[in-house]
């Protein structure tokens, strides 16, 4: 796609700083700012210069920069141009850098002609943004892991080993009569096993960053009076729930953000699950099970000091994630602490006993979302992609091991080729890009 037009934006974020930043981007980069500066600007030097208006009067004074292109973030003629960081100010720049022939650059703009330039692949653009809003130092440096291409070098060295099979499953079909030989080949179960093993452990660092990224959904479910308020008041540190021995004291669904050794997780406490007559009452229950669909990690609360009853098996009955967890509370209560079969841990809020174990539990052994330097940080829609990927490759494998077509399978492996390339904004649509870069910031 070929892009004509200048554009320009407050790099800087809003509000009174030291400098404030405007950046442009176009053809018609250069010729403005030398209009503006009333001076030559040179490639990559930073020149201090006045700025001025329509009738030469200076506006603002600073430095200007001028990236010429291909060799700019935006693979186009990029200066910017800094002066003093006042909203005011910034405006009438921005205002007279308009006048000359730039328009005001949409949210994400930037990063979408860099990435329409192929100066960053999609996954890389997105790790700008998610660098930039990164909530904790983990997922700043997964994201600058997967800025400088880490992630997408894992994704295209897959698209590789795949590439390489659909070659050889494709070889196979045109040479039709040996494709007795070909099927015989244990070489094509090889390729296959080892596509499989590649997008397995890609899968699972691409959650672990889509984790790190968004945080851990945790919902804190059970009975009334399980303890579940108090567990979260107990990780959070401080009274954030009422706590009482009443039955069905929590309504609302209270959310907390807390960093788990450095894991950044959500706590949602959620409404004692039972039948009950009171309409506020249900309408928290109701939204109790809103938070089990939407949640990662489901800690399943059963009152330790009365064991499980009927009514806690009704609900793990309902429940249809297979991720959650039956820990059993008030354990300072229990005397003879004889763990119930199904039990995964035994708590207490009141001795802090077991929840070192919990927090394990949680976010994994040893922290494995932020221990090795491998990790990358990921986005939902990335852990999508590759899932789809990964039941089209275990479709390609069924269809094989069922039909021994090489055709079915090709399409499948086709199919898992063009998951992966969404990754990386080889195959993505026109309005899944305007998704994405709508929302970065302006400037951005
Ligand atoms: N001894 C002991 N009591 C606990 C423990 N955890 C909670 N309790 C008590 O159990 C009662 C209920 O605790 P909550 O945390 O309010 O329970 P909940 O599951 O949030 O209850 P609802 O909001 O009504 O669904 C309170 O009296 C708590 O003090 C614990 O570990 N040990
Ligand atoms: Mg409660």
């Amino acid at each position: 796609m070929a892009v004509t037009d200048t554009i320009a934006a407050v790099a800087t974020p809003p509000g009174i700083g030291g400098i404030g930043i405007i950046r442009i981007s176009g053809p018609r980069a250069l010729e403005i700012a030398q209009t503006l500066t009333g001076t030559d600007l040179e490639k990559g030097r930073a020149l201090f210069r006045k700025f001025f208006d329509e009738l030469s009067h200076p506006i603002d004074h600073g430095l200007c920069i001028y990236s010429q292109s291909p060799r700019s973030f935006t693979g186009e003629d990029v200066v910017e141009i800094q002066g003093h960081g006042g909203p005011i100010l910034l405006d009438m720049l921005l205002e007279r850098i308009c006048a000359l022939g730039a328009r005001l650059a949409r949210a994400g703009e930037f990063s979408e002609r860099a990435f329409l330039n192929g100066k960053l692949d999609l996954a890389q653009a997105e790790a700008v943004a998610d660098l930039i809003e990164s909530g904790s130092r983990a997922a700043a440096k997964a994201a600058i892991r997967s800025l400088e291409g880490l992630f997408s070098s894992q994704v295209r060295h897959l698209v590789s080993e795949l590439v390489n099979l659909r070659a050889y499953v494709e070889a196979a079909l045109d040479f039709a009569e040996e494709e007795i030989d070909f099927l015989a080949d244990s070489s094509i179960q090889d390729k296959l096993n080892s596509c499989q093993t590649c997008l397995d452990n890609l899968l699972k660092q691409a959650e672990r960053g889509r984790i790190l990224n968004d945080g851990l959904n945790v919902a804190i479910v059970g009975l009334p009076n399980a303890g579940k308020s108090s567990l979260l008041n107990y990780l959070a540190g401080y009274e954030v729930a009422i706590v009482t021995e009443i039955a069905g004291t929590t309504r609302d669904v209270l959310r907390e953000n807390i960093s788990l050794k450095g894991v950044p997780v959500r706590i949602n406490d959620t409404a004692g699950l039972r039948d009950s007559d009171n309409p506020v009452e249900q309408e928290g229950i109701k939204r109790a099970w809103l938070e089990i669909d939407k949640a990662d990690t489901i800690l399943l609360l059963v009152d330790g000091s009365i064991g499980l009853t009927p009514d806690d098996e009704a609900i793990v009955d309902a429940l249809t994630s297979a991720n959650y967890y039956l820990i059993f509370s008030k354990s300072d209560l229990v005397s003879n602490q004889t763990k119930h079969p199904m039990s995964d841990y035994f708590i207490s809020t009141r001795t802090g006993a077991g929840i070192d174990a919990l927090i394990d539990l949680i976010v994994g052994k040893d922290s494995d979302y932020n221990m090795d330097n491998q990790t990358i940080l990921a986005r939902r829609r990335h852990v999508e992609a590759l899932i789809s990927a990964q039941e089209n490759l275990y479709q390609a494998r069924t269809i094989f091991d069922d039909t021994h077509s090489g055709e079915l399978m090709a399409e499948d492996l086709r199919i898992t080729q063009q998951h992966l390339n969404e990754i990386t904004g080889e195959f993505t649509s026109d309005d899944l890009l305007g998704t994405i870069f709508s929302s970065f910031c302006i400037g951005k």
